[in-house]
């Protein structure tokens, strides 16, 4: 057994956690660089099972919960509350080969270097892949935190329907993924996540860690326009009830909101209308509207403006809209204590560090209302992410993973209070 102050000198293996990069990120591949693995579809149930031979390898006790969540446990020295490193491997539909992944395989990277050192740590330390973070197949994004932390039921999560009416539940069955190990099972003492920024802040700013301070308050609404059928040549323009021009009409607004409301970031990503006619004036339109906003009430407020242009638009455009919530999150400041430790690990270790917020959601959104919660950000090259050209340099990945390491050495050995 090396000692704790040994440990402390203690680097990650690059070209291990290189390897299994490029490993997972073949599962899915989408033949352009990028991943595809949407949750619980054959492509995620692949990655999973790589995953979990990955974690028997290293000889971790495996568990899995009812919607799927993976976590890996190193015993440690005493048998409390866990260090938790995580992240998820489902993907969106363009996804790129470091969000997410990255997080997890930096985890297991962290139990493989422990392990080669001989070095069992004070506290047990925890891997964990959530299922189906991105929402991009079944909304809300988060799922699988969201069952962990008690935030929505088994039940609830299961009744979710993807775009293609197929339900969490039988998804979750079929791919084989529906464990008995109880949403959060594993008591833990501080979650840590590792992600590419997904910005390009840091990349624009020399590179380096970032010791991320929070995450910013998420809004995702689908928006559902009805109007009435009509020939798009006779039908006279003063008397149609043009479904996707409405819909249209509203997008605009949303984001016009964006030049009165600084710091608010508006994307309406996936847009269904029917019949889908060349020349049949929309009976409906279907659309998303993704609202962000680093503070929790200028969203509130951009909220009951957008929806007082869609009352305005609908009355007239004689047409009806209604809104359902697909996602709410408030912004989330993270443990300051641990924000603390991410950035004298990367100053302990020599990399530029800098605090930012995320722009993204993540899982440590949801762990932070559960447990201490922190998250270490390597830059994305030129901002570019959920996209096949997502890239982040080999000396970011290593450097993130050596912060990770460290930082979740000084939580397994320390004395820092849980919550
Ligand atoms: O949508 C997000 O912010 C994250 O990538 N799931
Ligand atoms: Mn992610
Ligand atoms: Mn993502």
């Amino acid at each position: 057994m090396r000692q704790a102050n040994e440990a402390a000198n203690l680097r990650i293996s690059g070209p291990r956690l290189l390897s299994r990069l490029e490993v997972l990120g073949r599962i899915g591949d989408t033949g352009d660089g990028g991943v595809c693995r949407l949750a619980l579809s054959d492509e995620d149930r692949l990655g999973r099972d790589q995953l979990v031979a990955w974690m028997r390898e290293l000889d971790l006790e495996v568990h899995i919960d009812p919607i799927g969540n993976i976590v890996g446990v190193m015993a440690g020295e005493t048998d409390g509350p866990a260090v938790m490193l995580g992240s998820h491997i489902d993907t969106v539909g363009t996804g790129g080969r470091y969000d997410g992944a990255l997080g997890v395989m930096a985890g297991l990277e962290v139990i493989a270097t422990l392990r080669e050192a001989g070095f069992r740590p004070r506290r047990p330390i925890a891997i964990m892949a959530f299922t189906g973070e991105e929402g991009a197949r079944f909304a809300p994004d988060l799922l699988g935190s969201c069952v962990w932390t008690g935030d929505m039921s088994v039940e609830e999560a299961y009744a979710i329907k993807d775009q293609a009416g197929l339900m969490v539940g039988d998804e979750v069955r079929r791919i084989g993924y529906a464990g008995s190990a109880a949403p959060g099972c594993v008591k833990t003492h501080a979650y840590v996540e590792l992600h590419i920024e997904q910005g390009p802040v840091l990349d624009h700013s020399g590179g380096g860690v970032a010791a991320v301070t929070g995450v910013q308050a998420i809004t995702w609404l689908e928006a559902t326009v009805s109007g009435e059928p009509n020939h798009a040549g006779t039908t006279p323009m003063d008397v149609r009830r043009d479904a996707n021009y409405a819909a249209a009409r509203l997008m605009v607004a949303a984001r016009d909101l964006t030049k009165t409301i600084s710091g608010l970031r508006v994307n309406s990503g996936r847009f269904r209308t029917e019949p889908g006619n060349v020349n049949v004036v929309a009976r409906q339109a279907v659309f998303s509207l993704d609202m962000r906003h680093p503070d929790d009430a200028p969203l509130t407020h951009a909220e009951a403006q957008m929806r007082e242009a869609a009352a305005q638009i609908a009355a007239s455009e004689n047409v009806t809209i209604t809104f359902s919530d697909l996602a709410r999150f408030p912004a989330t400041p993270f443990d300051e204590r641990i924000v603390s430790k991410v950035e004298a690990a990367a100053k302990r270790l020599g990399y530029p560090v800098r605090r930012m917020p995320s722009g993204a959601g993540h899982d440590a959104q949801m762990m932070a209302g559960f447990v201490p919660t922190a998250m270490i950000f390597v830059p994305s090259i030129n901002g570019r992410s959920h996209t096949p050209d997502e890239e982040t340099r080999s000396e970011d990945v290593i450097a993130g993973a050596n912060v990770l390491l460290s930082v979740a050495l000084d939580l397994a050995q320390g004395d820092m209070p849980g919550r």
